[in-house]
């Protein structure tokens, strides 16, 4: 659908109490001028992501991961939230059973005010140590020289999840819980080729729920879609709800 008018089954199930989950990936923040990872221009363009977003890349140079993450956290901290965020943070106060499900790791949901939610592949603000494992949510703006320590001496990395590492187990368990007891899936802004985040709107499909993808491209999740909004989240979700008579913010 191209003038987002969502149909009428979609709205009822906005008006109703839930439960209702949304998974949000790079896309939602693209509106917000930050790059998505696959595509053209996005972060993986020309590069090999195994040499930037894998435990075995930090080891081997933590110099370069770090500066990676570094210019990575600059952007996200001058970006703002667009209409995608703010349009999940109205639904996370319209809906009585309502989870947030986000692959981001820049901070913009809930900078949007999203409060039920869970990140699936951590954060940009948040440092662990390598050694002790001591993670730390504080962000510390002084990480000259890099790589940066922690007080025990080990190195401290960036807290998100790379390829090979499990994801948050407390984390994908409830958005898992949720996506097998949910009436509606919003599936926003993500190329559905990263696992086992991508397992989640079939686990939904498979348990009944109606499933809307919210994306200017095709992707592998689009044949579990009952309803599909071929555009951009940051205009195409705060329509949405409006239509289903949910007032969304203009600003964070
Ligand atoms: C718009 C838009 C607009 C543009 N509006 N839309 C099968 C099962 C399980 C695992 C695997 C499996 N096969 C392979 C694996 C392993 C691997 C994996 O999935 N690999 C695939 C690439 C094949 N998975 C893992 O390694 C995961 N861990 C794991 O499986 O652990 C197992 C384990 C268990 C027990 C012990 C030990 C291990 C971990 C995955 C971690 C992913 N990490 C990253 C980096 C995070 C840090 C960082 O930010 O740098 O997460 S990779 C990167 O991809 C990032 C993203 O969150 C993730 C998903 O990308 P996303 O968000 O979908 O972005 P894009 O760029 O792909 O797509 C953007 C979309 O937006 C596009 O569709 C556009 O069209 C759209 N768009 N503008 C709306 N305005």
């Amino acid at each position: 659908m191209s003038n987002f008018e969502p149909s009428a089954a979609l709205k009822d199930l906005l008006r109703s109490a839930g439960p209702v989950l949304a998974l949000t990936g790079a896309g939602v923040s693209a509106e917000s001028g930050l790059a998505t990872f696959r595509g053209p221009g996005g972060l993986w363009e020309g590069h090999d992501p195994m040499t930037l977003a894998t435990p075995e890349a930090f080891a081997r140079d933590p110099d370069l991961v770090w500066r990676f993450y570094s210019w990575r956290r600059t952007r996200a901290a001058a970006a703002s939230p667009n209409g995608a965020h703010l349009a999940l943070a109205a639904l996370d106060e319209a809906i009585a059973e309502f989870l947030l499900a986000t692959q981001n790791v820049d901070g913009l949901h809930e900078r949007a005010g999203s409060r039920r939610m869970v990140r699936l592949h951590g954060s940009l603000w948040r440092l662990r140590c390598v050694r002790c494992q001591d993670e730390q949510d504080e962000f510390r703006e002084d990480l000259d020289p890099l790589p940066p320590r922690h007080s025990c001496g080990g190195l401290l990395r960036p807290g998100v999840v790379w390829f090979g590492e499990p994801l948050p187990w407390e984390s994908f368990e409830r958005a898992v819980a949720l996506a097998r007891r949910a009436r509606l899936v919003l599936v926003a802004g993500t190329s559905g080729m990263v696992y086992p985040a991508a397992s989640i709107p079939q686990v939904a499909r498979d348990a009944g729920a109606y499933v809307v993808e919210i994306n200017p491209e095709r992707t592998p999740l689009s044949h579990l879609a009952e309803e599909r909004f071929e555009g951009p989240a940051g205009a195409a979700l705060p329509r949405i709800l409006e239509a289903a008579g949910i007032p969304v913010r203009e600003s964070a």
